[in-house]
């Protein structure tokens, strides 16, 4: 699930605007309303937080099979208002690659400290991240 106007608090700092994404594992819930909040705290899950203001991450999520062949389903999350060093809203794709475990994620993370890549928009304005989608296996 994506709340790309969410504003979370990466670094303890609030980030207008900067999107949140839930996965939440319902198996063990019972049916009815969930406050999101909790994903990845008290409800099993997890929560990849947007770091910069006004990114909008979450605004489109797919799945995006395993893409880079190493056994772990792949997750794609746009995050298109992103600037990319000067280039304002170049927009950015984060594609995990591991399986990750319950737990609060800053999107930063992704490629860094926990197994991922970062694609970031060619230009200004070119918004990449606005639709994505998995293809292939
Ligand atoms: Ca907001
Ligand atoms: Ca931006």
């Amino acid at each position: 699930m994506g709340a790309p106007e969410s504003d979370p608090r990466p670094q303890g700092q609030t980030q207008t605007d900067a999107g949140t994404v839930y996965l939440a594992d319902a198996k063990d819930l019972d049916d009815g309303g969930v406050d999101v909040d909790g994903i990845g705290v008290t409800i099993p899950g997890i929560q990849l937080i947007g770091t910069q203001e006004g990114e909008a991450l979450g605004y489109a999520i797919a799945a995006g099979g395993d893409n880079r062949a190493d056994g772990s389903k792949d997750l794609l999350i746009g995050a298109p208002l992103y600037d990319a060093d000067l280039r304002t809203d170049a927009g950015r794709v984060i594609q995990t690659s591991q399986v990750l475990t319950t737990g609060v994620y800053e999107a930063s993370e992704i490629g860094a400290t926990v197994g991922g890549m970062q694609w970031t928009g060619a230009a200004v304005g070119d918004q990449l991240g606005e639709a994505v989608a998995g293809v292939g296996t």
